[in-house]
């Protein structure tokens, strides 16, 4: 019985290293160093090729290094085994580190004030709002949009959320489904996307979702911080509305291509705020702990945690 670690993007070894030294007993291989492909039970995967999952014939189950999973949904040739996303309360914790940085960073006008500072120039913005004028909307009230919606409420900010089932959540406005959507926009100043992409998601964040949010809040115009990821959203029509005016900043960590083309507009528009997909990467140390309960979990006859729903896509 063994496990493969499978990864383009993150150092595959680094993976391999960390469950062996919690559990000298498992038989861990780095693809593509499979051995005999009969022998895998299990794999631990970043972005697998297409069809690649399919060629483990006793495979029992996939574990994402990371939240996301639309990486292995896309195969194509996907086994019909249970897929685990990865949930951990340091990547939450950071995921709001994110979230609460870019609010305040855009609430507090920071952009303006560092180009005042180049400028040296001496100027308050006249009026300053408190965080209990800023209305901030939630796109996603899972295990990560929950907690960063928690964590600026207590920020005292006006927080809402929007997901696709109805949630009550003690200080959070909770809006949900299609019917939802308008309203929720429509009290939103600065939004913050924290949604999976999935068939429903791809293209959201377009012209007419950012036509909707208010534009009658405090600050110079609203606001977009998506963190989720970069095909839920339209990049021309982020360009657009923010040379429009009609977006006043956004804060992008997750783009429709990654890396981001050199020759993206986004890169240098003096309004947007450009992280490389690390608004919260998957600390190695955790991802292996977490794969080594849930192997004694499954080898138990107990069930897995936070098994995904292939239907719904996440
Ligand atoms: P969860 O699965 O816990 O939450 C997903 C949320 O999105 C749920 O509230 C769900 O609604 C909502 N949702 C999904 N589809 C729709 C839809 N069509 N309409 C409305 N709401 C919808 O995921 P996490 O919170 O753990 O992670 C969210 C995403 O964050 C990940 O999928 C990943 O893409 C991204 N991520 C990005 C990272 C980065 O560094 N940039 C790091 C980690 C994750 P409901 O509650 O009703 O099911
Ligand atoms: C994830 C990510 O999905 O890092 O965990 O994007």
């Amino acid at each position: 019985m063994a496990l493969i670690v499978i990864s383009r993007a993150m150092d595959p070894d680094c993976f391999a290293d960390g469950l062996r030294q919690l559990d000298g007993g498992l038989d861990v291989r780095v693809w593509p160093d499979a051995g005999n492909m009969d022998d895998i039970r299990y794999a631990l995967v970043w972005k697998p090729k297409d069809g690649l999952l399919a060629s483990f014939p006793k495979l029992e189950i996939i574990f994402s290094m990371g939240a996301g999973v639309d990486h292995v949904l896309s195969d194509t040739q996907l086994p019909d085994v249970p897929l685990v996303r990865f949930v951990d309360p340091n990547l939450t914790m950071r995921m709001t580190e994110y979230v609460c940085l870019n609010v305040l960073l855009h609430h507090r006008r920071t952009l303006d004030y560092l180009d005042l500072q180049r400028e040296k120039t001496w100027q308050n913005w006249s009026q300053q709002p408190g965080a209990n004028d800023v209305r901030v909307g939630v796109m996603g009230l899972g295990v990560l949009g929950l907690d960063a919606a928690d964590k600026l409420r207590l920020l005292g900010y006006q927080v809402a959320g929007w997901s696709r089932s109805q949630k009550d959540v003690d200080g959070i406005t909770c809006f949900s489904g299609a019917d939802g959507l308008k309203p929720f926009l429509a009290r939103t100043d600065i939004l913050v996307c924290l949604l999976p992409h999935t068939p429903d998601t791809g293209g959201f964040l377009n012209a007419e979702l950012l036509a909707s949010l208010a534009q009658d809040g405090p600050l110079p115009g609203p606001v977009l911080i998506n963190a989720g990821r970069g095909r839920v959203q339209v990049e021309a029509d982020i360009l657009a509305a923010l040379d429009s005016g009609m977006l006043w900043a956004a804060s992008l960590d997750v783009f429709e291509k990654e890396p981001l083309p050199a020759t993206s507009p986004l890169w240098s528009h003096p309004r947007v705020v450009v992280t490389p997909h690390n608004a919260s990467i998957s600390d190695d140390r955790a991802v292996c702990k977490y794969v080594i309960d849930q192997i004694a979990r499954h080898e138990d006859g107990k069930s897995l945690q936070n098994v995904v729903d292939l239907k719904r896509g996440y």
